[in-house]
């Protein structure tokens, strides 16, 4: 990154997170401490705790809008390592509705198929309406040339790519898809139809868990927290109401604004009203020094643990006042730099002790974040993010926490009488259990645990 870059970012990061300090209102860090979580249940009843990869970022720039660098096989290997059994699958608006009101349905065929391919593995879908940097930019834009209104202006690359939301024509297209400047009214109604042609494909199919509205929202020339409350909140109630009258069925996952709640500061988002009360929360967590290229060590490791720690509070704070359950739906590093891995854990942990779900971003092989060689073999990466995890739980979990010293995983949850179905680990080895008794699928890496359907339980996991 060049030097002028990185001030040029660093300084309106600074000015954001003072923005964002000065006007955290009302519910203050500590406000979503001891709350009982919401949780996302299965059709047996258990509480799920979803892990997983996003899929993935080469479809930004793919023509027909898929995942170039992955296929069915490499499925299999992320079901067999790292157990997953969620995926926040990207799809692109552009090739949805290529042209305005006509949508492409061969593309929502790709997106069938490979919804086919996860759920063969028992892996659920996130879909999730990919944009980055919505403007005249080439790549990663997501929206279609239709629906971008940039009135000329340019938006070239930038290094930090980041700066490329505040190129002119970025911020345009920004302004005018929030009708901030009252010119293109219809470009939410647009979006808002659009989801629920996608609804419309996949309101029946079991495999698909949700749709997350919108990746990592930005307000254009309007900051952040007047952002959240006023157009984004619009755009997702207005987005749920249209949902609504086709599916009333699946779970839909609200992001925040990315700059500053990414770092742990607090959104504005406000309440969504949907009938069925199953809206989720699917924030991302991006600390800043790693934002800014550095490890997880010294220093930056202080300041990125109290960014742990007020990110928990946020999240937590936003989720208790829409009853949602969370879904970490991006965090991710450059592996490579010193004390990564550990940061890995670190969330790993927080998230556990948030029953919080977590997708690590992203899947493409062969970078320096991916948990895959180019060759597709496993890096040491995969191996931090295959912990064991208790996927279903036959109840209410009240404590989940992995030990990776002594290789133990201790879950403490209360029993639901009404759930018959069996509680389910996923190890990356064999494991023995205490509190309950169980039955080890070497297969499928589930240890599935019988305990009686009464009162506080606690269940031991052992790796052998
Ligand atoms: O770090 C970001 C990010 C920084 C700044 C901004 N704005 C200035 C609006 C927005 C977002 N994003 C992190 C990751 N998210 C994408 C995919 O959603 C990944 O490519 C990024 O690494």
């Amino acid at each position: 990154m060049r030097r002028s870059g990185r001030l040029v970012l660093a300084g309106t990061l600074a000015l954001s997170l003072l923005l964002g300090a000065y006007t955290v209102d009302g519910w203050g860090r500590d406000a979503g401490r001891g709350a009982s979580p919401r949780f996302i249940t299965d059709a047996q009843g258990r509480s799920l705790i979803l892990h997983g990869l996003n899929t993935q970022s080469s479809a930004k720039s793919a023509p027909d809008g898929m995942p170039t660098d992955y296929d069915e096989k490499f499925i299999d290997a992320e079901r067999e390592l790292l157990g997953s059994n969620l995926v926040r699958f990207l799809l692109q608006w552009r090739s949805l509705e290529p042209a305005p009101g006509r949508y492409d349905e061969a593309y929502l065929d790709r997106v069938e198929t490979w919804v086919r391919w996860y759920a063969e593995r028992g892996i659920l879908v996130m879909l999730d309406m990919h944009q980055d940097i919505y403007g005249p930019a080439v790549n990663g834009n997501g929206a279609p040339a239709w629906a971008t209104k940039h009135d000329g202006l340019p938006a070239p690359a930038q290094d930090p790519w980041e700066l490329g939301y505040v190129q002119p024509g970025t911020m345009r297209a920004f302004d005018h898809f929030w009708n901030t400047t009252g010119e293109h009214p219809g470009l939410r109604d647009h979006y808002a139809r659009a989801w629920a042609h996608v609804a419309r494909r996949f309101a029946e199919d079991p495999a698909v868990l949700g749709y997350d509205l919108m990746n990592e929202p930005w307000g254009g020339s309007l900051p952040g927290l007047p952002f959240e409350r006023g157009p984004l909140s619009d755009l997702y109630q207005r987005t749920t109401d249209e949902i609504r009258r086709v599916d009333r069925n699946k779970w839909i996952f609200v992001e925040p604004r990315a700059v500053g709640v990414n770092w742990g500061l607090a959104s504005g988002l406000r309440p969504i009203e949907d009938p069925v009360d199953r809206i989720g929360y699917a924030p991302h967590l991006y600390p800043l020094p790693l934002d800014l290229g550095n490890g997880y060590t010294g220093s930056n490791r202080t300041l990125i643990d109290r960014t742990l720690n007020a990110w928990r509070d946020a999240v937590t704070a936003t989720a208790r006042r829409q009853n949602a359950p969370i879904v970490l739906g991006e965090y991710g590093l450059d592996a490579t730099k010193p004390g990564a891995l550990d940061f890995v854990d670190a969330v790993s942990r927080v998230t556990d002790e948030m029953h919080a779900g977590r997708v690590y971003w992203s899947s493409d092989p062969g970078n320096g974040w991916s948990p895959w060689t180019a060759d597709r073999e496993p890096t040491e990466l995969a191996r931090r993010l295959a912990v064991p995890y208790p996927r279903a739980v036959a109840g209410t979990p009240v404590t989940n926490a992995w030990d990776p010293k002594t290789r133990t995983l201790k879950l403490v949850y209360t029993a639901d009488p009404k759930v018959t179905a069996p509680t389910e680990f996923w190890l990356p080895s064999e494991g023995t259990v205490t509190g309950g008794t169980g039955t080890w699928d070497e297969e499928t890496g589930l240890l599935t645990v019988k305990a009686p359907a009464t009162g506080t339980r606690t269940l031991t996991v052992t790796l052998k």
